[in-house]
């Protein structure tokens, strides 16, 4: 792992999972100054340049294009993939008619009756590419990649969310998810 990815895997965990590890506290949004992020990770051992945090925020040049963190002005965030409480800020967007959601086999039995559910998470992660989704399941196995009918789920009220490549949802009913994803989108 490079001292680049290590520090985005450090950044992702303090943004989305635990800024009273490094002593600080996001706003409702998930925002923070940039300068006091900067100095509580330096005061906690984990020294990063203004460039290195321009670098992980334009992370295309790190692990992809998962557009991890959003820097605005003097403020930056995670976009996405938050377990502790934050409300999204910008409006709902019209998804594109199927999503895709990857996981692996032993969580299908429980996603069959209860559909997905975001777990630890604010959000279930959705992608618009099946290949992408592919990805999200290969970190914990063999990939199973299952359609989500996103145009019935905006149809019925439920609400999506854009994250750069990254749709979020509250939840996906079973009825709305399908296992049968041609190979061929695998
Ligand atoms: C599963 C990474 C049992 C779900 C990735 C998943 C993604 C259920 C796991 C982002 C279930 C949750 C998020 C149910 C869902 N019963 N299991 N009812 N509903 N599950 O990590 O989507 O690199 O919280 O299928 O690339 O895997 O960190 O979500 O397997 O974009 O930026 O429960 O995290 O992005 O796992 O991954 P997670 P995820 P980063």
């Amino acid at each position: 792992m490079t001292d680049l990815v290590a520090a985005s895997k450090h950044l992702a965990f303090v943004l989305r999972h635990d800024p009273a590890s490094v002593g600080l506290v996001l706003d409702p949004h998930g925002w923070v100054d940039v300068t006091d992020l900067l100095a509580a990770l330096a005061a906690h051992g984990h020294r990063l340049s203004v460039d290195q945090l321009d670098r992980l925020v334009d992370d295309r040049v790190v692990t992809g294009d998962k557009r991890r963190f959003e820097r605005r002005g003097t403020r930056i965030r995670a976009r996405h993939g938050h377990s502790v409480e934050v409300t999204w800020d910008g409006p709902p967007t019209t998804p594109p008619a199927l999503l895709y959601h990857g996981t692996v086999a032993r969580f299908l039995p429980a996603i069959r009756v209860q559909g997905l559910r975001p777990g630890q998470r604010r959000w279930v992660h959705l992608s618009d590419d099946p290949a992408a989704a592919a990805d999200v399941g290969a970190r914990r196995g063999c990939p199973v990649v299952l359609r989500v009918d996103a145009a019935a789920m905006h149809a019925a009220g439920h609400e999506f969310y854009r994250s750069g490549s990254v749709w979020l949802t509250a939840s996906v009913p079973p009825a709305c998810l399908h296992e049968d994803t041609p190979p061929s989108a695998a």
